[in-house]
């Protein structure tokens, strides 16, 4: 593409916008008829495995569940007027599937669809393009108690759910996605143990990821059926995962490590297959597989209009033949000179090419990026975040290299819109644009806010 200066702008109707969830936001945990979510029980029942970082800080636990997140529920009219004065064209929330839903199946609590009708009537007035996620690891809890996504009936359950949605916000809502990050909620909550529900069981991880994507191609194939204009997809964590040394082997073990933790969810959902690949090379886990897997997926498969990659850190990978997938982590030393956290812009450079060379007919999103900072308990320290103005610059760039290499990319949203409550880590580690005070609810914005204000007005990155 030709270029004639070092000015690097966005297209018109690129989306920049921030995000959220529900049950990290809202707070409202048990009014207007909302019911507990397996998010707020773990947290209460496993707080010390939830939240290992504070832990060892000693802060006491009882300050640290979900109840209140940034209070969004009470506040959401003065936040959505932020974003509009920030300038933003987007803003990505999930649906709380306990409050609309609250036994999960069977009764609509029409005060829950009643909230998420002020908050997209209000985005939509704002004009901010509402994204909305059916589900961000909120699952109700009474669907745990009944099998969970470990229950053959999820997709039954899911699409039930969708119904619900899709009829209600047709029209109002067109940026669609059904579930975020199953490495995280099916992954790390089943197979690793790190996540609710804290279980290490393989084969049991495997049948979950499998019921939630026939889950997914129900929704999607619900939207097409209700003739929903808009898209649909579905958002995955992605991370870069690059060979520890110069070996074939270790690059082999990278790629495996990649798929294990991205394609082996993308891939499903872009084309209707596992990476067989993966499966040949550690047959533990095709061993581990349900019963005819792979012709339930192409029955069912229904195709997204794009991918959410959310995308936060790197890794680096060595050969381990005793290790799951023959892959260990060994260390990631790109980080950016200055920052504690482990930050690589240019992996989001690299990330998005893989998704331009792996799934070229998909559209692509940035659903997540974003730093977490400490909580000093000093607010002018914390609000003059020259870190993630840094940050947040470097990114920008990277998405406009991304678009000049011709990666079709629809959009970025920044994790997150204000200080919220965070995995592992509840409100000690905060990411947002917004500083809160967590006992008052008191708001201000970050120097970051006001340099992400610049970029989305002007829709340019300096
Ligand atoms: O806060 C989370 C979010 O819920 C899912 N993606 C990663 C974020 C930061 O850890």
């Amino acid at each position: 593409m030709y270029r004639d200066s070092f000015t690097m702008t966005f297209p018109d109707d690129f989306l920049i916008g921030t995000a959220n969830s529900a049950f990290q936001s809202e707070g409202a945990a048990d009014r207007d008829g909302k019911s507990p979510s397996m998010m707020d029980h773990f947290a209460r029942t496993h707080a010390g495995q939830f939240l290992p970082g504070i832990v060892k800080k000693g802060i006491r636990m009882t300050e640290e569940f979900p109840d209140d997140g940034c209070c969004f529920y009470d506040h959401f009219e003065e936040f959505i007027d932020d974003m509009k004065a920030t300038g933003q064209n987007t803003y990505r929330l999930s649906l709380a599937w306990p409050r609309i839903i609250p036994d999960g199946t069977g009764a609509v609590n029409e005060q829950g669809l009643a909230f998420y009708d002020r908050v997209i009537d209000k985005l939509l007035a704002c004009g901010i393009e509402p994204f909305v996620d059916l589900l961000h690891w909120d699952l109700p809890m009474a669907l745990y108690e009944r099998g969970g996504y470990a229950s053959r009936e999820f997709p039954d359950w899911f699409e039930q759910y969708a119904k619900v949605c899709f009829a209600h916000f047709k029209g109002r809502v067109r940026l669609w996605s059904t579930v975020n990050e199953p490495c995280v909620f099916i992954t790390s909550g089943y197979a690793d143990g790190r996540f609710p529900p804290f279980e290490k069981d393989l084969r049991k991880s495997l049948l979950a990821g499998q019921n939630v994507l026939l889950a997914h191609y129900r929704a999607v194939k619900l939207f097409r059926e209700l003739d929903m204009g808009g898209k649909i997809g579905a958002v995955n964590a992605i991370i870069p995962v690059y060979p520890a040394d110069f070996r074939p082997e270790d690059m082999d073990a990278a790629r495996r490590q990649a798929q294990l933790r991205f394609d082996i969810w993308a891939e499903p959902m872009a084309y209707g297959h596992y990476p067989e690949q993966f499966f040949d090379e550690c047959p533990m886990y095709k061993n581990a597989m349900p019963e005819g897997y792979a012709q339930e997926l192409k029955d069912a498969f229904a195709p997204v209009d794009f991918l959410g990659i959310n995308y936060y850190v790197t890794s680096r990978t060595a050969d381990d033949p005793d290790a799951p997938a023959r892959s260990k982590r060994v260390q990631t030393f790109y980080t950016q000179p200055g920052l504690k956290n482990d930050v690589y812009p240019a992996g989001l450079l690299d990330s998005l090419l893989y998704m331009r060379d792996h799934y070229p007919d998909v559209e692509v999103f940035v659903t997540e990026n974003g730093l977490c900072t400490p909580n000093t308990g000093d607010e002018e320290e914390e609000c003059n975040d020259d870190v993630r103005v840094s940050y947040l610059r470097e990114h920008f760039r990277m998405l406009w290299r991304a678009l000049q290499s011709g990666v079709n990319l629809g959009g970025y949203y920044y994790w997150n819109d204000a200080d919220s409550y965070e995995q592992l880590s509840g409100y000690d580690q905060r990411f947002g644009l917004t500083w809160v005070d967590h006992k008052t609810f008191r708001r201000r914005w970050k120097k970051s806010r006001y340099y992400f204000q610049k970029v989305a007005q002007n829709h340019m990155v300096d």
